[in-house]
């Protein structure tokens, strides 16, 4: 398979400037009959006669029908078809092109192009699935504007959508029936998306603040009509913050989401028509839990967000993918962070970047936020491109500050809507509106891999001076042993031993500052002295995680347990005690390795205890802040200083578990009492606080597994009238083998069979359950009739949260784990390569692992490498595995 380089990049021969699309649609044979209007783009090196570049449409997988150019058919001689394109030698300056194609929608299990979902047709192009619709420059830097017309049966595919507005409709005389749309707004083919089905529509309405009217229409299956007010809710809240926060409105006339069932992403953000996994669409407080919730305000909002960070302004190419996630992330995290809780949302961030970025920066599959090659770009739509490209953006606005930021935001609108651009020029844009050098700052978006911060301190006693010594250093990838010293915001606090924050003054300054200062290091090695500091304090270093890297800043654990009981950075104050966590459980993992019993740390067990009995603060955040680290964020600590033993992190997180349960127990049924909600199920910020308190302390109590403990799960189980708390006892019902496990597992199938959604809950809980017969019951799931390889949240909750969040049981030193996964991997890549890719690289950390899982994964590695017709997706992934 072939590698696209960055430096490669050349702008595209021809421009489109129209696209007028006509398709007829039916399941197995739909005619598509594109109409372009194309000319030699004046920006491309021309050229003389004999070197002028051709033109060179992308398509796969269809059947070419016929070829017009300027209203006559092309001569055989004159154009060229193989099974990746449709090329034209020597075609004139400016020409029209019409295309008739044949594809077969029903055909298409890799949910990519156009394809059957359910009773429905639906589109997914980004990042190369247009292609598969028709002949076409398949790149976002050609933007073009479209009009497409849908001819489909009137009784099947009553709705039909496409981009923009709709501008006119009619019927024909054999029971089908036509709509025509019209996007004003130019935009790469890779947002394009039609829809057509029979579709229940909510409808309402958001008013702008310039005083238009959008009318605002969620589609779903008629079954699930009762599933989309939140959504709805989300949708305007997101318009809402948009508006105040970046003064930025919604577009057009009309703003379309449609939910389908086979989705190989989260969602779309076609122009004006979104399509949505129903997954972040459907709630009802018996079917969804708070995190579902919660997630489709982030989904809508991003997906809405990207209507001016995405589709106004668009990408020169794939490698900028970061310029429109990393900072649509970085949107829809402030919009949560606003309508929830900021501390806790940011906890919940670092949470998942730390067990899933940092493993893949450093793995095989380590690139930078903007990567310089890929074989299929589909594998990078990674956590560092969206994840730490975020982090990314964050660092600017903190650098910065909020109001330069939105200047710069402004700018880059100013100066780039309607094109299509790159990272440097949303950076040159913050850097002109603020007038920082953000040169330096630009090696984040080139240099893969997490930086690690050092600090030292010093403090003398006699001149009252305290100085922080920080040196950096970014550990080798596979794309470049050497890097570069970065420009780093790392917030800084400094506390006093009453455990207030000290007023800080750097020296040089007149008057002392703010309690937190942010100080920018740009070199290896750089002090910072900080001046009239009375007494030597405690530093709270990386306040709100100011940026993405590893600290080690050398504190002692009777420091660290201050900063768990005072830090007022609230995100700190998390960090402190899963810092004191990960200590203790792997110490505990490391006598468990030697044969010695495990033996529990009493000062731990007393700041677990304040804090868990600490009323004043928020209860998402005790609740954040009582929860251990998870396996595969230990197995990655672990990975830092020895290879992984899974069994010994299991049992160790376990142990300590039980022992808090078992000292703790009546302050845990105190919590546990205290935070029983008894009105009406809500999902505001208060409610769901209380909520994962309450089952944070349950969780404990049922960690002691005796009859009492697995009676009061079952009861919960069955008395609550929300899904979370349905969720919350089960999940601690499924890791205790009793026959309780058995009836409620059974109970939750027999309510929920008809309900493919939550089915989803019900692989995942038993995907999940830690007992030692799991990988055979996964095994067996894969077979139940309610499970399908062809539904990709199906085997993202079956497959992908056993390999990913139960890794004591996917490790199970008897490989039956391993070759499931790898059993997997084989059966979808001939038909869904995009998700199998994302399975194979389940085991992409095999080298960390200790030898008997080490063989055992790189045998399956390389059982997949040698499978017959194996896709570049799957391809790219374990060979870098292998490397
Ligand atoms: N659907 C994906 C997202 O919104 C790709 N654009 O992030
Ligand atoms: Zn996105």
């Amino acid at each position: 398979p072939n590698m696209i380089h960055l430096k490669d990049y050349r702008p595209p021969a021809f421009l489109v400037d129209f696209v007028d699309l006509v398709f007829e649609l039916k399941e197995t044979d739909t005619r598509v009959k594109s109409t372009l209007t194309l000319r030699r783009n004046p920006a491309a090196a021309p050229g003389d006669a004999a070197t002028r570049p051709p033109l060179v449409l992308d398509g796969r997988d269809m059947a070419l029908v016929s070829v017009l150019m300027d209203g006559r058919p092309l001569a055989t001689e004159d154009f060229q078809v193989d099974e990746r394109s449709l090329t034209l030698p020597d075609p004139p300056d400016a020409l029209t092109l019409e295309i008739t194609t044949r594809i077969q929608p029903q055909e298409n299990r890799s949910l990519e192009g156009l394809y059957r979902s359910d009773g429905m047709f639906c589109t997914q192009c980004e990042a190369e699935g247009f292609r598969k619709i028709t002949y076409f420059p398949d790149r976002p830097d050609v933007m073009a504007a479209y009009t497409v017309t849908l001819i489909a049966d009137r009784s099947k595919y009553p709705v039909l959508l496409s981009n923009g507005n709709r501008v006119d409709a009619g019927e024909l005389s054999d029971g089908r029936h036509w709509v025509k749309w019209e996007d004003p707004f130019k935009k790469p083919c890779y947002l394009f998306a039609l829809v057509a089905g029979d579709l229940f529509c909510l409808k309402d309405t958001f008013r702008t603040k310039s005083g238009r009217d959008v009318r605002l229409r969620i589609y779903v299956e008629h079954e699930n009509r009762d599933k989309c007010d939140y959504a709805m809710q989300a949708l305007k809240k997101a318009m809402a913050w948009d508006e105040k926060t970046f003064g930025l409105e919604y577009d057009l006339d009309d703003y379309m989401i449609v939910a389908v069932n086979d989705f190989n992403m989260g969602a779309m953000e076609n122009k004006g028509l979104n399509i949505f996994n129903s997954k972040f669409v459907l709630a009802r407080q018996d079917t969804a839990t708070d995190t579902d919730f919660w997630n489709i305000d982030r989904v809508i909002a991003h997906e809405y967000f990207h209507n001016w960070t995405g589709n106004r302004v668009t990408l020169r190419n794939w490698f900028q993918l970061s310029l429109k996630e990393g900072l649509t992330v970085f949107r829809d995290q402030e919009f949560t962070a606003d309508i929830t809780s900021r501390p806790v949302k940011r906890i919940s961030d670092v949470r998942t970047l730390r067990s899933f970025q940092f493993p893949e920066d450093a793995g095989p599959m380590a690139h930078p936020v903007r990567p310089s090659a890929y074989i299929k770009m589909d594998n990078f739509y990674t956590v560092t491109v969206y994840e730490k490209g975020a982090e990314v953006i964050r660092m600017i606005h903190r650098i910065l500050g909020p109001e330069d930021f939105r200047k710069g935001m402004d700018l880059y609108f100013e100066r780039h809507d309607g094109q299509a651009v790159t990272i440097e020029d949303f950076v040159g844009a913050m850097a002109d509106a603020s007038g920082r050098d953000l040169g330096q700052f630009m090696l984040w978006y080139a240099q893969a891999g997490t930086p690690v911060v050092t600090a030292a301190r010093a403090y003398d006693p006699v001149r009252k001076t305290y100085t922080l010594t920080f040196s950096q250093f970014c550990p080798p990838t596979p794309d470049a042993a050497e890097k570069a010293p970065m420009h780093i915001p790392v917030a800084v606090g400094l506390i006093a031993p009453d455990g207030g924050d000290f007023p800080l003054q750097l020296s040089g300054e007149k008057t002392p500052g703010p309690t937190t200062r942010v100080l920018e290091l740009r070199k290896a090695d750089e002090s910072f002295t900080f001046v009239n500091v009375p007494a030597p304090p405690v530093p709270s270093i990386l306040r709100g995680f100011s940026a993405p890297v590893k600290l080690r800043a050398g504190c002692s654990d009777a420091e660290v347990r201050f900063r768990f009981a005072h830090d007022s950075d609230p995100f700190n104050r998390w960090d402190a005690g899963q810092t004191l966590f990960a200590k203790v459980i792997l110490e505990r993992a490391a006598e468990i390795r030697a044969g010695r019993p495990p033996v529990m740390d009493d000062a731990l067990v007393a700041a677990f205890r304040q804090t868990l009995l600490d009323e004043t603060e928020d209860r998402a955040f005790i609740a954040h802040a009582v929860t251990l680290p998870g396996e595969p964020e230990l197995a990655t600590l672990m990975s830092e200083s020895d290879l992984i033993d899974p069994d010994a992190v299991h049992q160790a997180r376990r142990f300590v578990i039980q022992t808090l349960a078992q000292t703790l127990r009546d302050d845990f049924e105190t919590v546990f009492e205290r935070n029983r909600d008894t009105g009406p199920y809500r999902v505001d910020p208060v409610s769901v606080g209380r909520r994962s308190l309450k089952n944070a302390a349950l969780a404990y109590l049922g960690g002691l597994e005796t009859p009492e403990a697995i009676q009061r799960l079952f009861s919960e189980f069955e008395a609550a009238d929300n899904m979370t708390d349905t969720m919350a006892a089960l999940t601690i019902l499924s890791h205790i083998p009793c026959d309780e496990r058995i009836q409620a597992i059974d109970r939750f199938y027999e309510r929920w069979r008809h309900d493919v959604l939550v089915l989803d809950k019900w692989f995942s809980i038993q995907a999940a359950a830690q007992l030692s017969d799991t990988p055979a019951t996964v095994r067996k799931l894969l077979d139940h009739p309610a499970f399908s390889i062809r539904n990709p949240n199906k085997v993202r909750a079956l497959v992908g949260v056993f390999c990913s969040l139960n890794p004591w049981c996917f490790h199970s030193p008897t490989g039956e784990g391993y070759a499931l996964l790898a059993d997997q991997v084989a059966a979808l890549d001939g038909f869904n390569p995009m998700i199998a890719a994302r399975m194979a690289g389940m085991f992409n950390h095999w080298k960390k692992y200790e030898p008997v899982r080490r063989n055992l994964m790189k045998a399956q590695l390389e059982r997949i490498k040698a499978l017959p017709n194996l896709s570049g997706n799957v391809y790219e992934i374990v060979s870098k595995a292998l490397a």
